[in-house]
């Protein structure tokens, strides 16, 4: 069963916050930063707008959200924990079916500590991330979207820290803080991971961004909800619950744009996806400019998944702190000792599987498993472009394609997968990467829309509207 919860505190809680003082005390003392963040590196120039929000008020499968209007800095940021399974197990590693923990053992302490940090910074960093999209919205649909995952990703920061603050004494309390100091982007106080600190300059990066970055925040999540740590796999667990939404955003939002492009291709008879002017004079994006945006985000996703063979992951799994996809589901020892695990590694002129311990690689088989889940979406835009009878296919580049980390960060690759020299690339880049003749098309395209029921020339309407409401409900109240 899961604990009810309490919405007459300052923070919305299931996890007994108002018999817990000493933690009650520490987070109150922490909130006031957190608006003041919020104010500071939230949405910019909405603050005041009344948007048309769910806030998730129970963490029961049915009807755990309500829908409402809500001013941003008004939104009741709650702190909410699955429900506990009782007789829970440790999943993997050499704890394995020795009762999941209620504490922190102490010899993991430290481990945990850093996961839980390096997944708190990645939330409010995507938020200041996105925080000039308001003002260029397609639609108010849209803007309300956007502004759903902002705040949702600012609850998942209050999962972290509730997890820092009750788990991990002053050095939780000291992690705590200094998630509202860095900054992304910052050069001197940067966020942790690479994609984090990069510009979300457009909707097109951002609806990128949501597709692949919070797919790996999908992945993250369901191998930390394995956790042997239960407060952080009931955590995890619940935060998923918020995840498919802003997956949803990102594959729904990368549609509509491909769907536009193609319709409006197809009604003023252009056949050549590549004869850019042609494409970008109906205000809409061409599709090799899709793709460059593609290429970016999806290699910079694949960074986050670190090195591709890791002794901190093989520890973290050991320990049962962290298990991988769906570990339940998965048909073997779940120690891995005597396991190997295909890797693709760089070699001489080329590329090979080669088999390595599974331990090692299991950063490696979460990314694999990232690259399949990506799959459907592809399958559906290319759908629509082979619809309008356009000959075009987006295609997710290779994996060693602009890589920062890992296995592949010192080679050249195409995004076929050729490997060239240095000069080549550099010279070839523009094709595929975005470039800055793009960004200045997009910049300029994308003009805000703020009429209920209006779309902008370069993205379709959606299908349908947010929790039954029409597709031109006012979704947000601007106030002027
Ligand atoms: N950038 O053994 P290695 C989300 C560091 S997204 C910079 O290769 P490991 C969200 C690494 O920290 C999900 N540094 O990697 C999405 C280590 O440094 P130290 C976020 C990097 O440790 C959208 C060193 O390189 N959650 O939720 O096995 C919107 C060697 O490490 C990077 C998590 O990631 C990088 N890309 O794995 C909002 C889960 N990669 O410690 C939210 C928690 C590696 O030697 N984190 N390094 O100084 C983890 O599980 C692991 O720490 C990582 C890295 C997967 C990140």
């Amino acid at each position: 069963m899961a604990d009810a919860v309490d919405y007459d505190q300052l923070i919305p809680n299931n996890v007994g916050l108002a018999d817990d003082a000493k933690l009650r005390r520490a987070l109150e003392a922490w909130h006031p930063g957190y608006i003041d963040w919020w104010m500071d590196m939230g949405p910019d120039g909405f603050q005041e707008a009344e948007v048309w929000l769910r806030t998730a008020v129970s963490v029961e499968k049915s009807g755990w959200a309500k829908f409402a209007f809500v001013r941003m800095p008004e939104y009741r940021w709650g702190i909410l924990l699955a429900p506990r399974h009782e007789g829970r197990t440790i999943p993997c590693g050499e704890h394995l079916g020795e009762p999941a923990w209620q504490e922190v053992p102490g010899e993991y302490r430290a481990l945990l500590r850093r996961l839980i940090v390096i997944q708190g910074d990645t939330e409010p960093a995507s938020v200041e991330q996105q925080r000039f999209l308001g003002n260029t919205a397609p639609s108010l649909y849209d803007m309300r979207n956007l502004f759903q995952v902002n705040v949702e990703e600012g609850r998942h920061l209050w999962a972290m820290v509730y997890l820092l603050q009750k788990y991990f004494g002053r050095d939780g309390r000291e992690e705590a803080a200094g998630l509202l100091e860095r900054r992304s982007g910052d050069d001197d106080r940067p966020r942790m991971l690479g994609a984090f600190n990069e510009e979300t300059p457009d909707w097109l990066s951002f609806f990128m961004f949501t597709f692949f970055t919070d797919r790996d925040g999908k992945m993250q999540l369901e191998a930390l909800a394995q956790s042997g740590f239960d407060p952080l796999s009931r955590t995890c667990r619940f935060m998923l619950t918020e995840e498919a939404h802003h997956m949803f955003v990102g594959d729904t939002g990368v549609g509509r744009i491909v769907r536009r492009t193609a319709e409006a291709m197809r009604d003023a008879g252009i056949e050549d996806p590549h004869d850019t002017d042609a494409v970008r004079a109906l205000g809409v994006i061409d599709f090799p400019t899709i793709q460059r945006k593609m290429n970016l985000h999806f290699s910079l996703t694949l960074d986050l998944f670190g090195s591709e063979q890791s002794t901190n992951a093989a520890t973290a799994f050991n320990a049962g702190v962290k298990g991988r996809f769906r570990e339940a589901d998965i048909d073997d020892d779940h120690t891995l000792h005597d396991s190997t695990y295909p890797l693709l590694e760089h070699v001489d002129d080329g590329f090979e599987k080669v088999e390595v311990p599974a331990l090692k690689a299991l950063n490696a088989r979460l990314r694999d498993d990232f690259v399949d889940d990506c799959a459907g979406g592809l399958r559906r835009w290319n759908r629509d472009i082979a619809a309008a009878g356009i000959e075009f296919e987006l295609k997710l580049p290779h994996i060693a394609f602009n890589r920062q980390i890992g296995e592949f960060a010192d080679v050249d690759v195409t995004p076929d997968g050729g490997i060239v020299d240095e000069a080549t690339w550099e010279t070839e880049r523009a094709g595929w990467l975005p470039t800055s003749d793009d960004r200045a098309f997009i910049e300029d395209l994308m003009q805000p829309l703020h009429e209920a029921g209006k779309f902008a020339s370069w993205i379709a309407p959606p299908r349908k509207g947010i929790a039954q409401k029409p597709i031109d409900y006012e979704y947000v109240r601007l106030p002027y």
